[in-house]
Parts: structure tokens; C-alpha cells; sequence
């Protein structure tokens, strides 16, 4: 299963079929949100088109009004950030409908999405199995993405081993999880190129973005392929080239402006593209910084980003009002530009009301999606409904309607911890919890389980059945140990269950990626709690996202030091202007962790 809403081996069908009918506009938006992310028309009749959103390097393109590429989406799964980024680039876009559509195109752009072996049968019922190869095989422009990539090689041991196109000789295989390195292998990672290979000369030694469990292998029989590799404990295949047909492993519709001047070198003549590369020094894996942004309606009915103290997201004065620190799809397009390496937007009161209907939150989704090019989380109420006319949803529909919006990732709070308490009090994965049926259809590197733990501090560790930790720091009677209590809806239930059993449980069900917040250190400014974040990031192999508590740029530091996080979300320092993001990339860059600038 390869990349995230990319990835969706059997989807439910389109949201016609299970949406209500909503009557709210983009004017529910906030009206400087309309203005800032407004959808510029660069159709047919418009031949010059100037992003009206800078990207961060200050990206501006030029269209032809007969720009047009083929796009094969055969309907396996969602491909919307691709399209944004084919229309940001001032592209029309042709969706392939038949075999002859491909043999007819210009230029072919396929984001293989899904399963290979979902993906094969596909192609091969509708006879596009065929097409394609004959397609590629006269060298005509075209550009595979992820799953696009592997399809071409032979065969694929995902569920298999399952055949390919057989076009370039090699197996697909698993990356193997036993020499220390997590997967999937989700993030920011550097390329070694290999030949010339056009549309990678723009890199000039940066990070793109990998989300992935199966990946090619370099050798003798297909080196005359490989332009570049990534290494991953091993090195793989991160593109390839012969001629006019290209593929990458990574997602250059998720590599912010890196991503885009690819993108853009496939779709424009070559004389046409002026631009110089940025020298960087990407070597490996960067460490990732994640803006966060926790959002609800406020008490005049304005979809808001805010933020708490240790979840408490009121002003202290006589009104209580909800804090108000600006507006989410602003917020989201300026930490783009800052550079955060992705971004999470949290439906904090998602658990009692119902997500989709809450149009707004879906609108953001949709216009910050068009213009920010890095990885979209959303989380909050993805669980199974009834609304008030007694139709039911299932999350795996609710989730999809997150990912049709725009969002890459869906994070689970509260109905994970039910599922795993469940799990563990029988030990049978029924398949049917929220967490297994999105990872199951989606893939686990879209599915992340958002932990909401709180302090519980012990004199003795084995005073509960629950996995304790000798802290760094007693607690207020001189404790020297503490459990990690999971909580439900916000932090206002707490149940039977500590993070450390939670973390391994929704491993086991599928979770591809855990965010693990800390309601005593949310919002205190003090620092990440490590000793939390140690346990976890030990006790699982995914990746794992340390959140709550960022103060500074030493705490970024400190927590990968000391523990083995693969990234680091703040809220209130980015919301409040204390510490822009650049400066935690540039503290991190002199401390020596690597990280995407
Ligand atoms: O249970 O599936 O509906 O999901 C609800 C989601 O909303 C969960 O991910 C839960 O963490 C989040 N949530 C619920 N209530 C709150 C609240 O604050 N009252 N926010 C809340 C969680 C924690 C972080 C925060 C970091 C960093 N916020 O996301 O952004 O602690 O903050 P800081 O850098 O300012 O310290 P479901």
C-alpha cells in the first residue's frame, strides 16, 4: 500500500453518495481567507498566469492557455493534491477515460495510488495495462509518481508477488523494519542523483517527500534507469529516467516549491525554465517540524484557530470567550512559507460535533490545499455517526471526506484509545474500528493516532498495571515515578489505559505515525516532556511526533537529542510570534540535526 489518501485500494464511492446536502458557501470562509487563497482561473483563455500565493523561494509561473496535461486517475484512491499542484502550475487537466486517451496524450502524468496489486488489475481490465506500455515504450512524455514508479518494474511482493508492467527489470520489495529504521518511511529525505536526469535540476541538494512502505532496489539489470536513489538503512530507487519517460518515489506534489520546479520542469519545454537552484545540504532523513493548528468554532459561530493552557482554550476574563489567534487557512498558507515541513490542522471539538457538518472546516481543507504544497493532517471526531435524521456514517466515510478535501493524513484521537482498550482486553483485531478500516483501505502511513495523555504521578512503580517511567523530574511530593493516563474527548475523560500500552496497541492495528501530545505540558512553554517521549518513541517502530510544550528553539533540540522522535509540532510559539519557524530550522541546522530549509 504506497502513500497516503494517495493511497486507497478500494474507496467509497464519491461523496455525492453519502453527503447531506449542505447549503454553505466559500463565504462561510473568512473573507481575507477568500481573498488570500482565491482560485485564479488560468484556463483556456488566459494565457499569463502569476501565482497570486508566493511559495516560499518566491515561485512564479507562466502558462500557455493550450496547456493541458492527461492525467491517469483510474480511481483507486484520491489524487487531489496532484491536480492542485498541475493547476497551481497553470495546467488544465484531461482525465483519462479510456486506453486510447492515454495513446492520444501529450503528456502523461500517473500518481499510481493505492495497492500494486489493486492497481495492476485496474489497469489491466480496462486495457490500459496495455496502452500504457505502448505509450512508454514510444518514449512519449511521461511522469509516474510513487506507486507510478513501482508499477513499471516487474513485479511487486506487496500482497504477491504480484506482476508489474515489466518494463524495467527488479522486484519491488518491503523496507525492512528489523535494522532499527521505522516504517514506513515517512518524511523528508535527500536524493543522490545518478545520471541527468532534466527534471531533478532544480534540487540542487535538497529534500523531497517520501511516504512509503515498498521501494525498488538499484542493481546491474536496471541501472540504466535509475537516475537518482535515497538512502533508507538501504539505498533504493528514488527515480528514474530513460528519455522522455520519468518516475519518482517521492511525491513532488507534497515537496513544497523543490516539488513544484520538478513538477514544473516535466510540464514546461526546457528553454522556457530560467531559474537557478538553491544550493542546500540535504544528506539524509531530515527531522521535521510541524505547525499545529487546534481549531473550532468560537462562540459567534467563526471557525477560529486557537489554543490552550493544558487544554483549557478559554480566556481567563468575565466573557470566558474562546481564545481567538487567527484564521485557520491564513495561518496555514504563512507557516508554508515559513517553511514548516508540514502542517496539522485538529478539530478540537470534533468528538461532539459531527465533522461533516462542519462545511467550514472541510472549506478549509479544500483552499489551503490548493496552495500548500507540504503534507495536510486533520483530525478530530473521525468516528462512526448518526445525525439527526437517524442516517449513519461510517468513519472510513467521514475520513474519505477529509481526504477528498485535501488532507494527506487523518489523525484518530478518541476512538483510538477505545479500539485498542478493546484490543487488548481480548486480543482479537476484529478489522472494524475506525483505526483498522481507514489504515486497511488507505494505508497506515495515512492513518495517525493523535495520544492525549496526562500525568499521574507514583511513588512506586508497580503501585498499577500500567507501564510507569522513573522521571527525569519528581513530581510536586517528591515522586519519583509516573504513568502516562490516556484521555478522551479533549482531555475530559481519562480512561483505563496508559500511552505506552496505547502506542504498542494502535501499532498493532495499523497507525502508521503517532502524535503524542501532553496535556500537562500543552501550551506551558517549558519544554517537550522527554521522559514521555522517550518511552514512546522507544516502545514503537513508527514514526513518532513529539508535541506539547515548545517554549523555545533548545527544547526543538533537546527533544531529538534525547529521544528518538522523527519530528516536533508546536502551536502557541508560531500562533504568538514568539519564535518564528525558520529559527528552530536554523537552531536545529547549527545544532547538527538535519532538517529541510
Ligand atoms: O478525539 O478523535 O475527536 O480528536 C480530537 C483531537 O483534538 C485530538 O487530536 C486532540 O489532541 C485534540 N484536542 C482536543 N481538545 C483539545 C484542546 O486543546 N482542548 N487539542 C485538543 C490538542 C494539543 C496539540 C497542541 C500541542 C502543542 N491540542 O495539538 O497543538 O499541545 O501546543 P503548544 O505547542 O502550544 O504547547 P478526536
Amino acid at each position: 500500500m504506497e502513500a497516503a489518501p494517495f493511497a486507497c485500494s478500494s474507496p467509497p464511492s464519491s461523496s455525492a453518495s453519502f453527503l447531506p446536502s449542505f447549503s454553505v458557501t466559500a463565504r462561510s470562509l473568512s473573507s481575507s481567507s477568500s481573498l488570500l487563497f482565491r482560485r485564479n482561473n488560468f484556463g483556456r483563455n488566459c494565457n499569463y498566469y502569476v501565482a497570486k500565493f508566493k511559495s516560499p523561494r518566491n515561485l512564479s509561473v507562466r502558462a500557455s492557455g493550450d496547456s493541458v496535461v492527461t492525467l491517469l486517475d483510474y480511481g483507486a484512491g484520491n489524487v487531489r493534491s496532484v491536480r492542485n499542484a498541475i493547476r497551481y502550475l497553470g495546467f488544465d487537466i484531461k482525465d483519462v477515460q479510456t486506453p486510447e486517451d492515454i495513446l492520444k496524450a501529450d503528456r502523461l502524468i500517473f500518481p499510481g495510488v493505492g495497492a500494486f496489486a489493486a492497481a495492476m488489475d485496474v489497469l489491466n481490465k480496462r486495457g490500459m495495462a496495455k496502452a500504457l506500455c505502448t505509450y512508454i515504450e514510444k518514449d512519449r512524455p511521461f511522469l509516474g509518481i510513487c506507486l507510478g514508479l513501482q508499477l513499471l518494474f516487474e513485479s511487486s511482493e506487496e500482497n504477491g508477488p504480484v506482476n508489474g508492467l515489466g518494463l524495467i527489470p527488479g522486484v519491488v520489495g518491503r523496507f525492512d523494519s528489523s535494522n532499527g529504521y521505522r516504517v514506513p518511511h515517512i518524511g523528508w529525505n535527500a536524493l543522490q542523483i545518478k545520471t541527468d536526469s532534466e527534471i531533478l535540476d532544480d534540487i540542487g541538494n535538497r529534500h523531497v517527500y517520501f511516504v512509503h512502505s515498498y521501494r525498488a532496489m538499484p542493481s546491474d539489470v536496471n541501472k540504466e534507469w535509475v537516475s537518482s536513489t535515497c538512502n533508507y538503512g538501504v539505498d533504493f530507487i528514488a527515480s528514474v529516467r530513460k528519455g522522455n519517460v520519468h518516475a519518482v518515489q517521492f511525491h513532488p506534489e507534497k515537496s513544497g516549491d523543490v516539488g513544484l520546479s520538478i513538477l514544473r520542469r516535466f510540464l514546461y519545454p526546457k528553454s522556457t525554465i530560467t531559474t537557478k537552484p538553491t544550493e542546500g545540504k540535504a544528506s539524509k532523513l531530515a527531522k521535521r517540524v510541524i505547525a499545529c493548528l487546534d481549531v473550532r468554532t468560537n462562540d459567534k459561530g467563526d471557525l477560529v484557530v486557537t489554543k490552550g493552557d493544558q487544554y483549557d482554550v478559554r480566556e481567563h476574563t468575565k466573557e470566558n470567550e474562546v481564545r481567538n489567534l487567527g484564521k485557520p487557512v491564513e495561518l496555514a498558507g504563512q507557516y508554508y512559507k515559513d517553511g514548516a515541513d508540514e502542517v496539522t490542522f485538529l478539530n478540537i471539538t470534533g468528538f461532539r460535533d459531527f465533522p461533516l457538518g462542519d462545511l467550514p472546516m472541510l472549506q478549509v481543507l479544500r483552499y489551503t490545499s490548493e496552495n500548500v504544497f507540504v503534507p495536510l493532517t486533520v483530525g478530530g471526531g473521525i468516528r462512526d455517526f448518526t445525525d439527526a435524521n437517524g442516517r449513519h456514517y461510517t468513519s472510513l466515510e467521514v475520513a474519505s471526506e477529509y481526504f477528498r478535501s485535501g488532507a494527506d493524513k487523518i489523525s484518530i484521537g478518541s476512538d483510538a484509545v477505545y479500539a485498542a482498550e478493546e484490543y487488548l482486553r481480548t486480543g482479537v483485531k476484529t478489522g472494524k474500528s475506525s483505526l483498522e478500516q481507514i489504515s486497511r483501505v488507505y494505508g497506515n502511513q495515512a492513518v495517525v493516532v493523535s495520544i492525549d495523555p496526562r500525568r499521574v504521578y507514583l511513588k512506586n512503580p508497580n503501585d498499577v498495571e500500567f507501564k510507569a517511567v522513573r522521571l527525569t523530574k519528581s513530581g510536586p511530593n517528591g515522586e519519583e515515578y509516573a504513568w502516562y493516563q490516556c484521555t478522551v474527548n479533549g482531555g475530559r475523560e481519562g480512561r483505563p489505559i496508559g500511552a505506552y500500552e496505547l502506542a504498542k496497541a494502535v501499532e498493532e492495528l495499523g497507525a502508521g505515525e503517532i502524535l503524542l501530545n501532553c496535556i500537562d505540558c500543552d501550551g506551558q512553554g517549558k519544554g517537550f516532556d522527554i521522559d514521555l517521549i522517550k518511552l514512546i518513541s522507544d516502545a514503537v517502530n513508527i514514526p513518532v511526533i513529539a508535541s506539547s510544550g515548545a517554549g523555545a528553539t533548545d527544547h526543538f533540540s533537546e527533544v531529538f537529542m534525547k529521544t528518538s522522535a522523527s519530528a516536533a509540532l508546536a502551536a502557541g510559539i508560531f500562533h504568538r510570534k514568539e519564535v518564528p519557524l525558520q529559527s528552530v530550522k536554523e537552531h536545529l541546522s547549527k545544532e547538527g540535526i538535519e532538517v529541510r530549509i
